[in-house]
C-alpha cells in the first residue's frame, strides 16, 4: 500500500523509494514534455514564416529565436504569488507562459507582420495580446506578447497547448536584457526613482533609434538600392 508520508531527497534517491519518486515525478515530466512539443510546433511556424518572407523582401525579418520552459521553481513561485494552488491542474488552468518563445526582429514593423501572419493561421488561437510597444510599461519596457494556443498531436491524444511569444527588436531586447540583469544582480527595487528614470530614458532613446533605423531601411527599399531577386540567407536564423 502507498504511504502518504513525504520522503526526504536522500530516501527517494538512494533507498527503495526511487520508484515512488519516479512515479510521482512522471505526470509533471509528461506535462513539461507537452509544453516542450507545443513550443517546437510554434517555433517551426516562425522558421517557415522567416524563410518565406525573406523571398519577397530580400532580408530575414527574424534575427534570432530562443525558447525556454519555465523552471519548476519559477512555476511554483508564480502560482504562490498569485495565491493559487501549486498542482498540475493549477498549472494548466492558470499559467500560459510555461512554454515561452522570444522572437527578436530587426525592425518594429517586422514584429507586427509576423504577429499578423501567425494569428491568421487556422490552427492557431490567439488567447491574449499585450502590446507593450504601443503601450510601454511605466519603466520603459517594450515588447509584444501573444499567448497562442496550438494543437499538438501526441501518440494517443490531440491537446491544445498555450505558448507565450514575446516579440522584440534587437534594440528592445538589448534594453530588456540589461534592465533584467542590472535589477536582478543588484536587487534594486522599482521605487529607486533615479534608476527607474535613467532606465526609462534609455528605453525612449532606444525606441527612437529603432524608428529611425526603420525609416532608413524603408528609404533604401523605396530606392531599391542593392535589390536582389533572391535572398542570400534563406532560412537562416
Ligand atoms: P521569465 O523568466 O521570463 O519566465 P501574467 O502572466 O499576465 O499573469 P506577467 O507574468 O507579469 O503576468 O506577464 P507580462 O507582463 O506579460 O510579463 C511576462 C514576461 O515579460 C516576464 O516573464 C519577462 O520575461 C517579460 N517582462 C515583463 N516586464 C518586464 C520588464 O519590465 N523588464 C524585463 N526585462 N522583462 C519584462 P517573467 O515572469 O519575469 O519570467
Amino acid at each position: 500500500m502507498k504511504s502518504n508520508r513525504s520522503f526526504t531527497f536522500d530516501e527517494l534517491m538512494t533507498g527503495n523509494r526511487s520508484e515512488e519518486f519516479i512515479e510521482s515525478a512522471y505526470p509533471f515530466m509528461k506535462l513539461m514534455m507537452q509544453y516542450q512539443c507545443a513550443m517546437l510546433e510554434v517555433r517551426t511556424k516562425f522558421e517557415v514564416l522567416n524563410t518565406e518572407l525573406s523571398l519577397d523582401s530580400d532580408r530575414n525579418p527574424i534575427e534570432s529565436i530562443s525558447c525556454r520552459i519555465k523552471k519548476p521553481i519559477s512555476i511554483a513561485e508564480k502560482l504562490k504569488r498569485k495565491g493559487l494552488e501549486v498542482s498540475l491542474q493549477s498549472i494548466e488552468e492558470n499559467l500560459h507562459d510555461v512554454a515561452g518563445i522570444r522572437i527578436v526582429c530587426f525592425f518594429p514593423k517586422d514584429i507586427y507582420k509576423l504577429a499578423e501572419k501567425i494569428c491568421s493561421q487556422d490552427d492557431i488561437h490567439l488567447l491574449e495580446k499585450k502590446d507593450y510597444i504601443e503601450n510601454p510599461k511605466p519603466n520603459g519596457y517594450r515588447s509584444l506578447h501573444l499567448i497562442l494556443e496550438v494543437p499538438v498531436f501526441f501518440a494517443n491524444e490531440k491537446k491544445w497547448m498555450p505558448v507565450e511569444v514575446q516579440f522584440r527588436t534587437i534594440a528592445m531586447d538589448f534594453w530588456a536584457s540589461i534592465e533584467h540583469k542590472v535589477k536582478y544582480k543588484k536587487n534594486i527595487d522599482d521605487s529607486t526613482a533615479e534608476i527607474v528614470e535613467k532606465l526609462k530614458e534609455c528605453a525612449e532613446g532606444i525606441h527612437s533609434l529603432d524608428m529611425r533605423m526603420q525609416e532608413i531601411s524603408e528609404y533604401i527599399d523605396s530606392k531599391k538600392i542593392g535589390h536582389r531577386k533572391f535572398p542570400v540567407r534563406t532560412g537562416e536564423i
